[in-house]
């Protein structure tokens, strides 16, 4: 049983390493005031998994709602208008809320209490699916519109031949002017490095089977 749990672990481990699998989230950015005013400063995509700590308060919440209009993940929000260290009231203070992206969201709605303090509409900013790459649209979120080598103020990395003009220098391989000859050396250095591993993993899960 053990055995077959780690040989199974070592598959999904190497099937996420050959595909690079990251999830996608956003954060949203607000400024908000005492008064209940908030301003709304953008959305921004990131690789990997939102962190936050969990905050038990319900003071304040976001709501993320689907096209049908059904919640689909509540946050409770951490909100103090006293400052940490001169603990004098302030009267704004900057929200970052991550959440995990997911296709079928279309709003943002904020609540102080049971009262809508502020609504947004995001599926025109997240992915419009018009074909044109605009806004804050990008590889991560809209891929249909925004594909590999987009100008979108994401750079991509994807090794495709396609050179991402958002990536700084040497960042992406595609926009170096390589040689094809030296080009075609690394692509064997990388295929020899792959054999080298999948024989190395092959190895290690022979033992763990035989023993
Ligand atoms: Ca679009
Ligand atoms: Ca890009």
């Amino acid at each position: 049983m053990r055995l077959t749990f780690m040989v199974l672990s070592a598959l999904i481990g190497l099937l996420l390493f050959l595909h690079g699998a990251e999830a996608t989230f956003v954060e949203a950015s607000f400024v908000l005031h005492q008064d209940d005013t908030v301003e709304f400063k953008g959305l921004m995509a990131r690789e990997g998994e939102p962190r936050s700590q969990p905050v038990s308060s319900q003071a304040y919440q976001i709501h993320l709602k689907d096209t049908e209009g059904s919640v689909v993940e509540k946050k409770n929000l951490k909100v103090s208008f006293v400052d940490f260290h001169s603990r004098k009231t302030i009267e704004e203070i900057p929200l970052v809320v991550p959440f995990l992206y997911r296709e079928d969201i279309r709003t943002i709605e904020l609540y102080h209490g049971a009262t809508l303090i502020f609504s947004r509409d995001l599926g025109e900013s997240l992915c419009n699916h018009d074909g044109a790459c605009a806004g804050q649209e990008n590889f991560l979120l809209c891929k249909g519109d925004c594909p590999s080598g987009s100008e979108d103020s994401w750079c991509d990395k994807k090794p495709d031949g396609r050179c991402d003009p958002d990536c700084a220098d040497g960042v992406d391989a595609d926009c170096t002017t390589v040689s094809p000859a030296a080009k075609e050396g690394n692509q064997q250095r990388l295929l020899l490095g792959g054999i080298i591993f999948l024989i190395i993993l092959g190895i290690i899960l022979w033992k763990a089977v035989k023993r």
